[in-house]
């Protein structure tokens, strides 16, 4: 049985050549845009092999939505939502990279159990104090994302003097914290978490602040999607109308230096990516 780290390899070393689909899979009843459609196992599974068909390179699965106000969902809950499920996909795909979008320790050291090598967590680890021993121990690697308070509160007039050098800073403490355990840099990623706790202005920033983000030296992982700025700036469009301007976010954060974008429609964005990558990084399949 390979382990986690030596599994991990080929999506590193895809890193840096191409831009990375990380596939958004919510197995919750709540989540802002795909909640109540993954909800069933068999619904979550039928999902995840269309991703799976269309392109997609990383599987990110949730259990616990993270959407302003949601409500917190219990440890045990959550790893009820997700392992059956990460287990479920690990047994037919052996290799498709699963990452697990939770900041419980536990849920993460059962989900790497069931298949996942990746941990999504969006608080920078800094909501389960041993959220990066579980990393370190198992040779995950992690997604250490920005986030402004709790998804309770984080939307309550967030301000910031300079969101770009804020994020940057709190980011790069983020993956200090990780090296300190003995985290490896190539299996940390950052993320400026657009979102969570930032206006539209504030948000627009940090996707034009990405090349100062990437500058840390890490992989840089960007979620748009559908989120509620693009809706926003369209005139107050709901989730489902916002594809289009969630295609234009990706075209310029791989422009702007993203490795990794997160994503609900893979056909859609694995297009454009291509296309943009072909652009950018001068790279063709
Ligand atoms: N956004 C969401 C959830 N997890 N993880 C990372 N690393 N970056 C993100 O931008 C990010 C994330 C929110 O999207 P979604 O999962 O679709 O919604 P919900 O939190 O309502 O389940």
């Amino acid at each position: 049985m390979p382990t986690i780290t030596e599994r991990l390899r080929p999506i590193q070393e895809a890193i840096g050549q191409r831009t990375l689909v990380m596939g958004v899979l919510n197995a919750t009843p709540d989540s802002f845009y795909d909640g109540g459609r993954y909800y069933a196992l068999d619904a979550a599974l039928a999902r995840a092999e269309q991703m799976l068909e269309e392109g997609a390179d990383i599987l990110d699965i949730g259990g616990e939505s993270t959407r302003p106000g949601a409500d917190p969902v219990s440890e045990a809950e959550e790893i009820r939502r997700v392992v059956p499920l990460i287990e479920a996909i690990a047994v037919r795909y052996p290799d498709v990279f699963i990452s697990v979008d939770t900041t419980k320790s536990r849920v993460a050291q059962y989900a790497l159990q069931a298949g996942a090598c990746i941990i999504n967590d969006i608080s920078g680890a800094t909501f389960d104090p041993r959220m990066l021993e579980v990393a370190a121990q198992t040779g995950a690697l992690v997604v250490l994302m920005h986030i402004k308070g709790t998804p309770q509160t984080m939307q309550q007039n967030p301000v910031y003097d300079d969101v770009v050098a804020e994020v940057r800073t709190m980011l790069h403490t983020h993956a200090r914290r990780a090296l300190e355990v003995g985290i490896p840099q190539k299996r940390i990623w950052l993320d400026p978490g657009i979102g969570f706790g930032k206006t539209v202005e504030h948000n627009l920033q940090l996707l034009r602040g990405l090349p100062e983000l990437r500058a840390l030296g890490f992989p840089v992982l960007v979620g748009t999607s559908r989120k509620s700025f693009i809706g926003h700036i369209l005139g107050g469009l709901p989730p489902e109308e916002r594809l289009e301007g969630t295609l234009a976010t990706l075209a310029l954060a791989v422009a702007w230096g993203a490795d990794i974008v997160r994503v609900h429609d893979v056909k859609a964005a694995v297009r454009a990516v291509k296309v943009a990558d072909a652009l950018c990084r001068r790279y063709t399949p």
